[in-house]
């Protein structure tokens, strides 16, 4: 019996996974994913969380990761999406939050990375997703920077916490988009910035309060910015900067930014966006420097 979104036929979901079918058959006999239902005349039919777990386990496959382990992980993800509330979970006590991410800290310094995995599978149940970003995954990459700026946690303890946790808010992402969602807001890294996880958290309170977050990641050029705007015409751009960056001339940098928005309203946020102020509202932009309760404000003002 078809479950109710089940759709999409074989063709449509090789044509949006770039997989053929006779591959889609493969992967269903030997690895459990996709696992289409079958519909009144016998067709596989596919979901749209189908095709998001085929996409996963290409995109895995990309980054060298073998089809069953691809398709063990894309399995963790959805039992972790599963398992976080999304947006009225209650809160728990401050001390309980403190002390997951000492639990955290230390599955990343002792570099245990199923330790890590399932202390943050836990970490999913304790409260909404933006809780979990803000009292959670934010505190941990924090301390985690603090601690490779001291020297006392290694560039290898931080990369793998930041690529645990950066799966753990991709997972939470997918599982906040909301078909009936409304505005688009495209988030970006400027030029040569690489945190795009601080994006991720921008995401993840737009995403609970209904907007569709379209996330470009790193070192987004202001060209590419303008393909996005004008094919997905957002109703706010947000850009990143959270290091030290040296733009020979930030003010053109601004500019085109800007030129890249178009008629678009655009934001410019991140631990080092105070210090491009004048160019940036200079070029039309506003400059974002306020705590979670602005950030809020922001997304509800737009
Ligand atoms: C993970 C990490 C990396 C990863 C990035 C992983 C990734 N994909 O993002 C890697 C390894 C690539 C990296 C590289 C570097 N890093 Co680093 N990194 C970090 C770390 C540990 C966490 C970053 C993070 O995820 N923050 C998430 C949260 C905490 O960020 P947040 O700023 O609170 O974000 C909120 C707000 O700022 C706001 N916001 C942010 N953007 C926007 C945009 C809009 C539109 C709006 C409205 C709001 C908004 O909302 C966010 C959500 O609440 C930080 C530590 C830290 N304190 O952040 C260091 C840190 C940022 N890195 C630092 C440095 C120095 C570097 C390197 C220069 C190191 C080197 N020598 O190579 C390079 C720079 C590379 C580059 N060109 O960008 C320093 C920066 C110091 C400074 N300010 O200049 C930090 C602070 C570490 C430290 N304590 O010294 N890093």
């Amino acid at each position: 019996m078809a479950s109710s979104n089940a759709r999409y036929r074989i063709n449509a979901v090789a044509e949006a996974t770039g997989l053929s079918t006779a591959s889609l058959r493969a992967w269903e006999r030997r690895y459990g994913i996709p696992n289409p239902t079958r519909g009144d005349s016998g067709y596989r039919l596919y979901t749209e969380a189908d095709i998001d777990q085929v996409k996963r386990m290409v995109e895995l496959g990309d980054q060298g990761v073998a089809p069953s382990e691809a398709a063990r992980i894309v399995r963790a993800e959805a039992r972790q999406a599963a398992a976080i509330p999304v947006d009225d979970a209650p809160m728990l006590d401050t001390d309980a939050y403190k002390a997951m991410v000492s639990r955290l800290i230390a599955a990343a310094e002792a570099l245990d990375q199923e330790t890590l995995e399932a202390e943050l599978y836990t970490a999913m149940g304790m409260g909404s997703a933006w809780t979990i970003y803000e009292r959670i995954l934010s505190p941990v990459l924090v301390a985690v920077g603090d601690g490779w700026a001291q020297g006392r946690i290694s560039v290898g303890q931080e990369h793998l916490a930041s690529q645990v946790l950066g799966t753990a808010l991709r997972s939470i992402i997918r599982l906040l988009r909301r078909p009936e969602a409304g505005r688009v807001i495209v988030l970006a890294c400027v030029a040569e910035e690489q945190h795009d996880l601080p994006l991720y958290g921008v995401a993840v309170l737009a995403a609970t309060l209904g907007w569709q977050p379209r996330i470009l990641g790193p070192r987004t050029p202001p060209d590419a910015l303008a393909v996005v705007v004008e094919q997905t015409r957002p109703s706010l751009v947000g850009l990143s900067v959270t290091v030290d960056l040296v733009p020979d001339d930030p003010a053109a940098l601004f500019r085109a930014y800007a030129k890249a928005a178009g008629d678009v309203p655009w934001v410019l946020g991140g631990a080092r966006a105070a210090q491009y102020q004048d160019v940036a509202a200079a070029a039309g932009g506003q400059v974002f420097g306020g705590g979670p309760a602005a950030l809020r404000a922001l997304l509800e003002a737009h």
